[in-house]
């Protein structure tokens, strides 16, 4: 199988694009990526002398890097997106830009030629928050947050495509990741580095806002069962079952690290912020078969020996577009925070 990966420079997509050369021998695979401020090149090092691998540094948004990009290839992952949440609510324009329109464009390069499946991968915030129990693939969206709402749209659009033309497209939502390479703007890669420099831990609200934690090399052996056993047309949400608080997530973190607890501040709450995700996973484990492996305390430990061992990674990012980033979002909060707790 020769497989077009969008986005595959950032955290999941070099992860499967890893896990492609090491678990599917004989797929290669190309990748599209613009290089935003979370793509970046180097999380493709182990892989950049295998065979057939391609790297094109474009936009999904424009058509003749696509069209370049998609020559010869059987299936196409699109994880290329604006992701991150906070961001969002600073400004939307790129999210919808990318997330929708990106899709799009994807989509019609890709009905051009007979192909085996577009894999469009959304997340599980386009349920929106779900106190109780848990989504299923047929429940309605009620995505909150600009990010949630443009990934709803890159996905209803995905399928529309289906429905009307008869392209094959598969969508899937998984819970939030967590693993290598992760851009240090999400909650694991943030506390992680620093509490390694002994830097505030600043926690959204009263922190008990819930998340189901994936281990990302689960979520990508999920994306290749698809490839190989799914048929299209079909909706799969991706999740590990492991709910935890951001408290818990921020106390495993410490002990993993062995930072003190008084590095924990509660600062202002993000806006409109999801109080929980759940994720019904019944199809993906009875339809596929697929269930995932990784035991949080173990994935996470793994992950603090990542950054442990790859402290140049990250310090490149902190130093660089991150810095004044993390000022904007977190000197205010952090100033008003009341003190350590
Ligand atoms: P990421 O932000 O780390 O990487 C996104 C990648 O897309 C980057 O390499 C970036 O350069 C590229 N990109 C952005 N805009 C582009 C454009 N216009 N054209 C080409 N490339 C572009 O994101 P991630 O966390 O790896 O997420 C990957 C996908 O998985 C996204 O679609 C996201 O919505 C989805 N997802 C993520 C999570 C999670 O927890 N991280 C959970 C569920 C779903
Ligand atoms: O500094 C922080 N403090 C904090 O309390 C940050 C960055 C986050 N949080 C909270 C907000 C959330 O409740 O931690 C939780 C996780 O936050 P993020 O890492 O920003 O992830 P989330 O908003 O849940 O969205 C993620 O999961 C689904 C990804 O960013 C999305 O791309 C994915 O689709």
């Amino acid at each position: 199988m020769r497989l077009l990966v969008t986005g595959g420079a950032g955290f999941i997509g070099s992860n499967f694009v890893r896990g492609v050369y090491r678990w599917k021998p004989g797929w290669t695979v190309t990748v599209l990526d613009k290089l935003t401020y979370a793509g970046r090149l180097e999380n493709l090092d182990d892989v950049k002398t295998e065979e057939g691998f391609r790297f094109l540094k474009g936009d999904i948004c424009d058509p003749f890097s696509v069209a370049e990009a998609m020559e010869g290839c059987d299936a196409v992952v699109n994880f290329a997106a604006e992701t991150h949440v906070d961001r969002s609510i600073e400004d939307a324009a790129s999210f919808v830009r990318t997330d929708v329109e990106g899709v799009r464009v994807l989509m019609e390069e890709f009905r051009r030629k007979d192909r085996a499946l577009f894999l469009q991968v959304s997340t599980d915030e386009v349920y929106g928050s779900v106190e109780h129990g848990s989504s299923k693939e047929i429940h309605k969206l009620d995505p909150r947050s600009p990010y949630a709402a443009s990934k709803a749209g890159g996905e209803l659009l995905a399928m529309s495509y289906w429905t009307t033309y008869g392209v094959p497209v598969v969508v899937t939502r998984a819970s939030n990741n967590y693993g290598p390479f992760q851009y240090p703007e999400k909650l694991i890669p943030l506390f992680i580095t620093n509490a390694m420099d002994g830097e505030p831990l600043p926690l959204y609200g009263d922190g008990m806002n819930v998340r189901d934690w994936l281990y990302v090399d689960d979520h990508c052996k999920a994306l290749l069962r698809i490839l190989e056993k799914s048929g299209p047309g079909r909706i799969y949400n991706v999740g590990a079952g492991q709910l935890f608080t951001n408290r818990e997530v921020t106390s495993a973190i410490l002990e993993a690290t062995g930072a003190p607890r008084n590095l924990v501040r509660y600062v202002d709450d993000r806006p409109g912020h999801d109080r929980r995700y759940c994720l019904d996973v019944t199809l993906m484990e009875e339809e596929l078969g697929w269930k995932a492996e990784t035991p949080f305390r173990e994935g996470l430990a793994m992950t603090v020996e990542w950054y442990r061992r790859n402290r140049n990674w990250w310090e490149v990012i902190k130093s660089g577009e991150f810095r004044e980033y993390y000022k904007t979002m977190y000197s205010g909060r952090l100033e008003r925070s009341g003190g350590y707790r």
